[in-house]
């Protein structure tokens, strides 16, 4: 079989004005900056990677050192590309501007540069996740600011993460459904290996942080009580559970097989909004979802129409495959 690189597939997307040259160029150059966290990420104790940076986050939590790592390519990859006008990481406070000496485009980009970065020193998969916004034609022409950023998830023009699994995976929308790409090591390229991913309506597997579950809300108790009842319970069938503790993972297995991916609004993280990020963690992942055939809210509403007020705002998260996310969300709103 003819192998397709990602490069001539995003070319064959822009031939059909799916995508415009300067979002094929940028897609291409987050490409590279996965490809090289990669191998940070598969080098490991090799390369002196694993462990704690000494350092915090934007939200107060002790970054790893690929983090840092895994931040700084991201960031350095994407500055001259010339195809942004501002960059948004998980791991840095303020609106990442693009270096005076550098051309600039259209576009925004978002991204949590290593999620699920906990399981780094424990050798489980880890990803990268992205986003991609126009970039408001602002009158005065300056510079972006937190505010040209908080776009509601359905104006995304793109999205996509990457999975440093057992294999380096690269999954993307352009809005013409869900593609694969499995990097070919020996090539250095992303091969298409994964035509229009969807994600099954019905399942039998649900993924949840159950330790959490005294905090969460009736609706939440509810729903994963009558999943864990299996067969003998109103569900009529036995349930499966799985928590990798890496949405990139979670999500991917959802993509994969079906699914229902859930952190809830519960009493611990309540009054921060929830525990996952809006603008470059759910959002994203709920663009992927829902152009793969699912669904994704935050338990009442979709959550690409919540308008976002923070750039580091939290949301609570449901999403999967559909009649499962329907189920939960008509549960939230019975109250
Ligand atoms: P908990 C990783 O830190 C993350 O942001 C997601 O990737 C993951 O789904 C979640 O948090 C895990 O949270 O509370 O189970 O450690």
């Amino acid at each position: 079989m003819r192998r397709v690189t990602l490069t001539q597939f995003l070319i064959e997307q822009q031939r059909a004005g799916r995508t415009t040259p300067e979002l094929r160029l940028l897609i291409e150059v987050v490409a590279r900056a996965v490809k090289a966290i990669s191998v940070n990420v598969s080098k490991g104790a090799l390369a002196g990677v694993l462990g704690e940076a000494g350092t915090d986050n934007v939200q107060g939590e002790a970054q790893k050192k690929l983090d840092v790592i895994a931040n700084e390519i991201l960031l350095q990859a994407n500055e001259w590309g010339g195809h942004l006008a501002a960059m948004a990481s998980e791991e840095v406070e303020e609106v990442h501007q693009i270096p005076f000496d550098y051309p600039k485009g259209g576009y925004l980009l978002l991204f949590d540069p290593l999620d699920g970065s906990s399981n780094i020193d424990v050798n489980i998969s880890v990803g990268t996740i992205f986003s991609v916004l126009r970039n408001p034609a602002r009158k005065d022409g300056g510079d972006p600011t937190e505010q040209d950023f908080l776009q509601p998830g359905r104006d995304q023009v793109a999205a996509g993460y990457a999975l440093y699994g057992p294999s380096t995976l690269l999954i993307l929308t352009v809005g013409n459904g869900v593609h694969g790409f499995t990097l070919d090591r020996e090539m250095g390229s992303f091969v298409y290996t994964h035509p229009f991913m969807t994600v099954p309506p019905e399942t039998q597997e649900f993924a949840i942080n159950a330790s959490n579950a005294r905090f969460w809300e009736p609706p939440v108790q509810r729903y994963v009580t009558e999943l864990q009842a299996g067969k003998t319970g109103p569900r009529g069938k036995d349930f499966n559970m799985r928590w990798v503790a890496s949405m990139v993972a979670d999500v991917h297995r959802i993509l994969t097989r079906g699914g229902i991916f859930m952190y809830p609004l519960d009493e611990k993280c309540r009054d921060k909004g929830g525990k996952l990020r809006l603008m470059y963690e759910a959002n994203p992942m709920a663009m992927i979802v829902e152009q793969a055939g699912g669904a994704a809210t935050t338990g009442r509403e979709r959550i690409m129409d919540v308008q976002p007020s923070k750039l580091h705002q939290r949301v609570p998260v449901v999403l999967g495959s559909a009649a499962e996310v329907e189920r939960v969300t008509k549960y939230h709103l019975e109250g």
